[in-house]
């Protein structure tokens, strides 16, 4: 082993990244190319390295070319050493992720993070190709660690943690990821799980998306709609309606569940005087008068209200925080060429509530029923 390299040694600190401040609860994380580079030749490590533990750092053996176990195989590992390499090489951009978590933005963009070369072909078949998005992947890995998050994958979604968010042939009409001439109207993901609520029999909503774009379409903007924007427009009764477990939502159709659905509040109090929000208004039925006529209020209102469009780069990392965010998007025509419109979509929890969920194998704790 002559080649040893420490991933904690070699690198200065840097000062160098342009931080904006969230705008309209937007924040934009710009990476300079200096800080890029450095983080991109240590990251490249990640492709061929076997990993061996020396005390309590990791080492990277180069000469082995031996490769890490696929992200699905081990995930937490994927997360320990991206988000190293990530601190260490660009360390504002950790301390901005840390800020940004602990205030709860609703929305980041980290631009200006290394690509592959060649931008990886839309996959139609929903199977994303991890050499050809390997810089992506380590990417999104990198960041979410150092928001404090984890990735878990819903069982009857996906086996696998990451998901492809690029059209399917067979995905016409479907109001999801993976449609395309359906418009997927403002939502937050997993509204029909629980939030703060007890977990029984159904894990836990995720906390946040992540996404890495691969192709970006400039004509379909990611758009978002922090849910301040929404609350502050509702009168204090309607808020109180809203608060009320008067609101039956249904899983998306992909999940295909037969689950009878609670009743749930949209708003939850967030002990600051501001809401984290659940909503699917198209898979939401109100229970009570007071919240059918809520409902039809924030059919309008979204109906009226500007959306934030993101015009997503190539290689951007894009964040939602799932309740203090709605996102959507428009339909779009795909050309079925390989150049459509494609993101690699994680969902994530706060790390200290891995154990919130349930795992059917302990083996594989990361994946919920
Ligand atoms: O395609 C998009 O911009 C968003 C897709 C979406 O809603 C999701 O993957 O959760
Ligand atoms: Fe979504």
């Amino acid at each position: 082993m002559s080649a040893m390299q420490s991933i904690t040694s070699t690198i200065a600190p840097r000062t160098d990244m342009e931080l904006h401040q969230p705008k309209d609860g937007l924040l934009y994380l710009n990476v300079c190319h200096e800080s890029a580079k450095e983080y991109q030749r240590l990251s490249s490590i990640l492709r061929y390295a076997r990993i061996v533990l020396q005390g309590m750092s990791l080492v990277f053996d180069n000469d082995t070319g031996s490769r890490l176990p696929h992200p699905d195989a081990n995930p937490y590992l994927w997360s320990e050493i991206a988000g190293n390499i990530l601190r260490e090489t660009i360390p504002e951009l950790a301390h901005a992720l840390r800020a940004a978590a602990a205030s709860e933005v609703p929305a980041i963009v980290v631009r200006g993070l290394p690509a592959e070369a060649t931008p990886a072909a839309t996959p139609y078949g929903g199977l994303i190709d991890l050499n050809e998005s390997r810089q992506a992947i380590i990417n999104l890995y990198g960041v979410i660690e150092c928001l404090g998050l984890t990735p878990i994958a819903y069982e009857t979604e996906d086996v696998s943690i990451l998901h492809a968010v690029a059209p399917r042939p067979d995905a016409g009409g479907l109001e999801a990821s993976i449609g395309f001439d359906k418009k997927l109207p403002f939502h937050t993901d997993y509204a029909d799980r629980p939030m703060t609520e007890a977990v029984t029999d159904l894990s836990p909503a995720a906390h946040a998306l992540a996404f890495a774009v691969e192709r970006p379409e400039p004509l379909v903007p990611m758009e978002c709609l922090p849910v301040t924007k929404v609350v502050d427009q509702l009168t204090e009764a309607e808020k109180s309606v809203a608060q009320q477990e008067a609101f039956e939502i249904l899983a998306p159709d992909i999940f295909r569940s037969q689950r009878r659905p609670c009743a749930r509040p949209l708003l939850i109090a967030d002990g600051n005087g501001g809401f984290y929000c659940r909503l699917n208004l198209a898979k939401t039925t109100p229970v009570t008068a007071a919240a059918r006529s809520l409902v039809s209020r924030l059919h309008n209102l979204l109906a009226e209200t500007q959306a934030l469009p993101i015009g997503v780069l190539r290689g951007d990392i894009v964040v939602f925080h799932n309740s203090r965010v709605l996102h959507r998007r428009s339909s779009f025509r795909p050309r079925w060429d390989g150049t459509d419109r494609y993101f690699i979509r994680m969902s994530l929890v706060r790390r200290g509530s891995r154990q919130r969920g349930l795992a059917r194998d302990p083996a594989r704790p990361w994946l919920w029923r």
